[in-house]
């Protein structure tokens, strides 16, 4: 029997949504249901093309909004082998931030359209569930104040939720929103529950590719 493939699942959403928390807390829980199952995250800075994406966000470079646009987009296709190779293998990939938090954040700015925006990111593996931890700017607020890395103000963040509801409306995709209001411990069983249906329903499915 050919092994099953693992599942391609992403965590969207503004800042301070808690992707990350939820995203460490998917991995050890599929880990502990006996699935195999890896994190990862994008920006990832710890490649060339990443720390020069983490120098441009804590501010210490500037670069032009279309150069940066097709780092991070190039900082996604150079996992791209390590990402097949391992859904190939039977290991499920959660994978915080991806390529709608590409288009969402530069299509924030001025002089951007989605389309645009989109073209450097089709082909990449398609993910089998994207899950949208959604949170008004009143809500986030309350979290706290922003750090100081480029794109943390409110009016901003603002327009990327605008352009994540504008990625939403395209059928083509697996979208799950997720009210992230509620505590860490209700929004961890409920990502968990929507992942597992998602890992029985790709048994067969094959890896899709984005926008084609
Ligand atoms: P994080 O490490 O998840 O906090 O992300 C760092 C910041 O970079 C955050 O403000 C979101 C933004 N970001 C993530 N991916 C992309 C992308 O592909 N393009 C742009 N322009 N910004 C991104
Ligand atoms: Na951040
Ligand atoms: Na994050």
């Amino acid at each position: 029997m050919a092994g099953r493939r693992g599942a391609l699942i992403v965590l969207e959403g503004v800042d301070r949504a808690g992707k990350s928390t939820q995203g460490r807390r998917l991995v050890e829980a599929l880990r502990a249901a006996g699935h195999r199952a890896d994190l990862l995250c994008f920006p990832e800075r710890t490649t060339e093309i990443g720390r020069l994406i983490n120098s441009y966000l804590e501010k210490e470079k500037n670069l032009e909004d279309h150069a940066v646009h097709l780092l991070f987009s190039a900082n996604r296709w150079e996992h791209v082998p390590l990402m097949k190779d391992k859904l190939h293998q039977g290991i499920t990939l959660v994978v915080d931030r991806y390529a709608f938090s590409g288009v969402a954040f530069t299509s924030a700015k001025q002089n951007f359209c989605l389309d645009w925006c989109k073209q450097p990111d089709v082909g990449l593996p398609k993910p089998d569930l994207i899950l949208f931890l959604e949170l008004s700017p009143e809500e986030a607020a309350v979290r706290g104040n922003f750090g100081s890395e480029r794109y943390e103000n409110s009016s901003f963040q603002k327009k990327v939720l605008q352009s994540f509801y504008h990625l939403m409306k395209d059928k083509t995709l697996n979208w799950k929103t997720i009210d992230a209001s509620k505590s860490i411990e209700d929004l961890h069983r409920e990502i968990k529950s929507v992942a597992e249906e998602t890992l029985k329903d790709i048994q067969n499915k094959p890896l899709g590719e984005l926008w084609k």
